[in-house]
């Protein structure tokens, strides 16, 4: 038996969540409710292109609800969840409508998940089902998948989404089109999940060893995708390019594909954001808005620049956020790309922050805006938790409608990254202007952060350590010009050990972490430097690692 997911959320206060209700902040309904408002208004409007795939809502809508019966009657049940782990695709697009619908709970993993990852969250979430592609690239999934089964007792389903083989259940045929769609439309009417139960679960950047899992309700989770459409100016005109992981919150639901379909838009589903196919994808479709982290908005730029031309056209606005953009790229992109920028700070457990699209160049280029709700509470604390004046950065701690109280079947994370009265520590440093706009000025959290995708320091250190050679570790955070960061491996070895990156990456490899944890350099000294209290000075090691790339820069 798997356990009721109510046992490992916490909710919101009960005055709070009758204040949300009140201010109409929570509109009590299913995130499917929402898809069905767009199909009911707009049925023959393309919801939904993914290369020579196209959908109108009314069968998007059809789609979602013949793929929540089709779940059900598979054998899962409301409150089950499911690991998913697809590219972008129409696929993931209707299975996760169909999970909603249904109640059913995705885990959102990512396409470069492997063993290790997969392993911990179907295992932490109890997942009854894994959702896998056939295959990307030369990377079979479906082996992948059977290795997690054999290794999680819970699960009793494989999905697999292309080439089922023998172990697998195919996906297209659950997410057909229905036979009575009227039909299948009141029974899950009828049957709809509870408005503040978990409609998904995210995953947690994490400081701690593992990631932690968020528990996204229908109420704050519609709340999150209705308000920052909002902010990003969503209507029936959009043309959504989701090109970014689309299990990751920016890209699903800041305002991202839900939010598309909120608005009665389109969203465009793209595996890569590779340059020549998104310039064509933008071309073709007609794209209005598109998503990146600021790496990816780099390569976009210079592609640009180099090829030249009016792919481009139809761009109106490039939102960008996942990791600090320097403010000299952040100046390029309306001169190169012809679209407005519009800077998100956001994290997967809430609080989402963007410049706004008539905001004046000054604040698009150097700040990363400002919360997207009048309900957001933002504080900027020092050390001993006192409020800062504006100007002077600080901690950032924050709560609202659309920022949950805790992690899943967390206690002991919880008591660390939540304070007294629901706060939220992100671990962010800081400052916040006078117009109410924040800067990222740093981070007090042992994360890299390498183009985006978050790799938690504690969560590579104790799988460096299970090399025999290696008798203590640090994983820092090295500056890059073009990710911001990667990620750097200082160790200690036992007297006579040698160690080479690729020894630490093969091993690394074998234990089946995903690729874009790997280290990309290490430096074996005598000794790590501590603090006074005896713990590793990462801040020396930072500095010292920044020193020698600056040095090996000069030397080139
Ligand atoms: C987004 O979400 P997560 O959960 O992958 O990562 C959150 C963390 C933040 O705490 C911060 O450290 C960093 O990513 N971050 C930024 C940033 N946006 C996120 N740091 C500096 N500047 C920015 N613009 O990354 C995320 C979720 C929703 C929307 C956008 C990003």
């Amino acid at each position: 038996m798997t356990h009721p997911t109510r046992e490992g959320t916490v909710p919101w206060p009960a005055e709070l969540a009758a204040e949300f209700r009140a201010k109409g902040y929570w509109e009590d309904r299913a995130l499917g409710a929402y898809v069905h408002d767009t199909a009911d208004r707009l049925p023959e409007k393309t919801a939904l292109v993914d290369g020579a795939v196209g959908m109108t809502y009314r069968e998007l809508a059809d789609r979602m609800d013949a793929g929540a019966e089709r779940l059900l009657a598979l054998g899962l049940r409301p409150d089950d969840r499911v690991l998913v782990q697809l590219p972008n695709s129409w696929q993931f697009a209707v299975l996760t409508l169909a999970c909603f619908r249904a109640g059913i709970i995705p885990v959102m993993a990512l396409p470069a998940h492997r063993r290790y990852e997969l392993a911990f969250l179907a295992d932490l979430a109890e997942v009854r089902a894994l959702v896998v592609p056939d295959r990307i690239k030369e990377f079979d999934h479906r082996e992948l998948a059977a290795e997690v089964a054999e290794a999680v007792p819970s699960v009793e389903w494989t999905l697999v989404s292309g080439d089922a083989g023998p172990a697998g259940t195919p996906l297209e045929p659950l997410l057909a089109p229905g036979d009575h769609p009227a039909g299948a439309r009141a029974r899950l009417d009828a049957a709809a999940p509870d408005p503040d139960s978990p409609a998904c679960f995210l995953l947690s950047g994490g400081t701690t060893g593992l990631p932690k899992l968020i528990t996204r309700t229908h109420n704050d989770y519609a709340y999150n995708v209705r308000v920052c459409s909002e902010a990003a100016g969503l209507t029936e005109e959009t043309v959504y390019l989701g090109t970014l992981p689309a299990s990751h919150n920016f890209p699903l639901a800041c305002p991202g594909i839900l939010g598309a379909f909120f608005a009665g838009g389109t969203a465009v589903m793209l595996p890569s954001p590779s340059p020549a196919r998104v310039f064509a994808t933008v071309e073709a479709e007609r794209v209005t808005i598109a998503a990146a982290v600021p790496a990816v908005a780099q390569r976009w730029i210079e592609y640009q620049q180099e090829a030249g031309g009016t792919q481009l056209a139809s761009l109106a606005v490039l939102q960008v956020g996942g990791s600090r953009m320097p403010d000299e790229l952040a100046r390029k992109v309306r001169p190169v790309l012809g679209a407005q920028l519009q800077q998100v700070f956001g994290m997967a457990e809430g609080l989402i922050n963007m410049t706004r699209v008539d905001d004046p160049d000054d604040v698009v280029c150097t700040t990363q805006g400002r919360p997207v709700s009048e309900a957001d509470e933002v504080r900027i604390v020092d050390e001993l938790g006192r409020d800062l004046p504006d100007g002077e950065a600080g901690a950032i701690l924050t709560r609202g409608p659309y920022t949950p109280r805790g992690y899943y079947r967390a206690p002991e994370a919880n008591e660390r990254a939540f304070t007294d009265g629901g706060w939220y520590a992100s671990g962010d440093v800081v400052e916040r202007r006078p117009d109410g706009n924040l800067v990222v000025q740093g981070r007090d959290k042992d994360m890299i952060n390498r183009g985006g995708e978050k790799i938690s320091a504690e969560e590579i250190e104790s799988l460096v350590y299970r090399l025999e050679e290696v008798t203590m570790v640090a994983a820092v955070a090295m500056p890059d010009p073009v990710l911001g960061e990667r990620l750097c491996l200082y160790v200690t070895l036992r007297p006579g050990a040698e160690l080479t990156l690729e020894r630490v990456q093969e091993a690394l490899r074998s234990y089946g972490i995903a690729a874009f944890k790997l280290p990309e350099r290490l430096v074996v000294v005598e000794e790590l430097p501590t603090t006074k209290v005896g713990k590793i000075n990462k801040k020396e090691l930072r500095a010292d690692i920044a020193a020698r790339q600056a040095a090996l820069a000069e030397s080139r």
